[in-house]
């Protein structure tokens, strides 16, 4: 386990000092060596793109709330590798056959910027990268890297994204229950919310019993982020192409937008009430999760 030295944390600026110690790790993990090459050129554009960084500060805070040391250089590693997935997974649910969006992050979709072979490549090597720096984080044990690499494939392949992904593309507009919807939610969203806690918690040594209530905490924090995901579908001002889910059967469409909130403010009490568990009281991952979804539930609720 790797211990924490400093106790006390202020949020915000602390949250600014993590973000940019994962944009520094990342720029330096996706080198410019050649001008011309166009595959790591799309792997920087998708992954150093202004996005919102929730699943890595997610993997640091609550490492934090566990005991750790949230600069850990082998942390920051697991949590750039997070990132790096998550990115390869937007660029690849942007393409034309299966979400074709123009906007992504405030800007044209990486197959707009580079083509959709590129792209794919791009895709692919990102996935690639982030295998291989969990493989090799710094100064972390043998041991827990390979247990993250485990988790991460877990949660990465037929019974984690790629699965949701597949459930959202072959069935997202044909009439589906609520059950079917959170199911398919679960696999496209809180799977990697999952390894990148259960990725903290291998870091922090933290018991089975700890790691199953962060499973806990990560299901109903991306049931809630996904419902949130579906209420600003109709807003212009999220960086991605609006009404994106027109004609799609997800739970707005199936209950309204009111009851979607109550849902989602649901989902966050039960996930306060685990993490809460799991983290020593997890003050900075529940301060983090309250901030960012009052903020948003604001701008899109
Ligand atoms: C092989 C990695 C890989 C994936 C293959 C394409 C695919 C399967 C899965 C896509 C799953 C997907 C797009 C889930 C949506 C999750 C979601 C709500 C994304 C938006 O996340 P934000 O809001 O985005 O955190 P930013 O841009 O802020 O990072």
């Amino acid at each position: 386990m790797i211990v924490n030295a400093e106790k006390s944390v202020n949020p915000e600026s602390d949250l600014l000092a993590l973000r940019e110690a994962l944009h520094q790790r990342l720029d330096q993990l996706l080198p410019v060596v050649d001008e011309q090459d166009r595959v790591s050129a799309a792997m920087r554009a998708g992954t150093l793109a202004p996005g919102r960084r929730i699943r890595p500060l997610l993997l640091l805070l609550a490492a934090h709330d566990l005991g750790c040391d949230r600069h850990h250089p082998g942390l920051l590693d697991f949590a750039c590798a997070i990132e790096m997935i998550h990115a390869a997974s937007l660029m690849l649910d942007d393409i034309p056959c299966m979400d074709n969006a123009l906007l992504r992050r405030g800007r044209p979709t990486i197959h707009r910027q580079f083509g959709q072979h590129v792209t794919i490549l791009a895709a692919v090597a990102l996935l690639s990268n982030a295998f291989g720096l969990v493989a090799s984080a710094r100064d972390l044990p043998t041991g827990c890297r390979a247990q993250a690499v485990a988790e991460l494939s877990g949660a990465v392949g037929l019974q984690g994204l790629v699965q949701g992904q597949f459930q959202d593309l072959s069935e997202g507009h044909a009439p589906r229950s609520s059950e079917d919807i959170a199911r398919t939610n679960d696999l496209k969203t809180s799977m990697l919310f999952d390894a990148a806690l259960q990725m903290a918690a291998l870091a922090a040594g933290a018991s089975p019993e700890v790691r199953q209530k962060l499973r806990c905490f990560a299901q109903d924090l991306g049931q809630a982020f996904q419902l949130l995901d579906d209420l600003a579908d109709s807003h212009a001002s999220t960086g991605k192409d609006a009404n994106q889910d027109e004609g799609k059967s997800t739970l707005v469409a199936l209950l309204g937008a009111e009851a979607v909130q109550q849902r989602l403010r649901s989902h966050l009490h039960s996930a306060d009430q685990h993490v809460t568990l799991a983290c020593r009281h997890g003050a900075a991952t529940r301060h983090f999760m309250h901030s960012w979804f009052e903020s948003q539930l604001a701008a899109f609720g």
